[in-house]
């Protein structure tokens, strides 16, 4: 089975971070397609306004012909969707949160602004969405109740599955930022939230390394939880330096062991044989010359490769052994020298 990659268009970015503007020139979304392929990906992950700009604006007839448009210049480069997600946090009428707003207008807008995503995610051949819920969550606790927010989650994404009936929703979690706490911040609180559903086979997960990190929680447990319930549909791997800002960093660039082990119980337990992506959500250093703003992805890829080669290498027996005689000091020492070539 070879190993299918994805990332997404803003991946390849200016480098403007909260304290300073950009400091590249953009690369139109033409010419980020056109990466794609000589990078070594095939799939992408999109947000419903990377496919249709300025989509509050848009008619329904012109947001479902530009996605037309869209899918027809992904096959030009020989590219698929992965997933689809709406960018609900970046919209001046769900500022409170989208789906736990206390607004009620708030909160029909973001269902349906995600409605119309559903729309644009079939147009792209993909029955993936994903809900990163980015502001379902408060500054300060008293500001929302929090058993009202998860009510109100679940019935937003009932009102989804009942949308359509082909669509899959998968839950991107992660603990903080931009809000101070988010009310679904790991996987577990995501899969019990799917089995509340009116639908739950077809609500699962996407787990992303660094927001695993944050959570103070070891990525690859995270996954293989995911993984034990049938529930890990995507994963967004990337490095993170420790409790700080989001940094999505190349992958294994932070911890390669962490890393390693990501590969290692994603490849053990066959991801990717329902052809799931393996996909990254990556970020430029702000250092980074233009011409040389695309390494951080071949970068994450290669170590992603080279660590399947470590994952294949490793040698099961001997682990066993150590495990038999409960030699965990023995274990520890061969898996290091094992990632160090010796
Ligand atoms: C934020 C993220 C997001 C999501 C993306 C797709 C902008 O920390 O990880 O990236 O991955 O919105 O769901
Ligand atoms: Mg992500």
């Amino acid at each position: 089975m070879t190993t299918r990659f994805s990332f997404g268009p803003w991946n390849i970015h200016e480098g403007a971070d909260p304290f300073g503007a950009p400091v590249r020139l953009s690369y139109a979304f033409q010419e980020k397609l056109a990466a794609y392929r000589e990078l070594g990906f095939e799939g992408v992950q999109l947000h419903d306004d990377d496919i249709v700009p300025d989509i509050e604006a848009k008619t329904y007839a012109e947001t479902m012909k530009r996605a037309a448009d869209v899918r027809g210049m992904l096959e030009a480069h020989g590219l698929v969707t992965e997933i689809v997600a709406p960018r609900l946090w970046d919209s001046a009428g769900t500022i409170d949160g989208g789906f736990t707003s206390n607004d009620a207008r708030e909160r029909a807008a973001a269902i349906e602004r995600s409605k119309r995503t559903i729309d644009i995610a079939r147009e792209m051949g993909t029955d993936r969405l994903v809900l990163w819920l980015a502001r379902e969550g408060t500054y300060i606790r008293e500001a929302k109740n929090p058993v009202d927010a998860v009510h109100r989650i679940v019935e937003a994404i009932d009102q989804l599955l009942a949308y359509d009936k082909h669509i899959r929703i998968l839950i991107e979690p992660k603990p903080n930022e931009p809000m101070d706490q988010a009310y679904i911040p790991t996987i577990g609180h995501a899969l019990s939230l799917a089995w509340h559903t009116s639908d739950s086979d077809r609500v699962g997960g996407l787990i992303e390394s660094a927001h695993c990190i944050l959570a103070g929680l070891d990525p690859s447990d995270e996954m293989g939880y995911a993984l034990a319930l049938g529930k890990l549909w995507s994963v967004h791997l990337n490095d993170q330096n420790g409790l700080k800002y989001d940094q999505d960093k190349s992958f294994a660039s932070d911890n390669l062991r962490r890393a390693f082990n990501q590969v290692r119980v994603l490849v053990d337990n066959g991801y990717g044989k329902n052809g799931e992506f393996v996909g990254l959500d990556v970020k430029a250093m702000r250092t980074q010359p233009r011409e040389l703003s695309f390494k951080h992805l071949a970068n994450s890829k290669k170590m992603y490769e080279l660590l399947e080669d470590k994952v294949r290498t490793y040698d099961r027996a001997k682990e066993r052994r150590f495990i038999e005689a409960r030699d965990y000091e023995g274990l520890d020492e061969y898996v290091l020298s094992h990632l160090l070539g010796r």
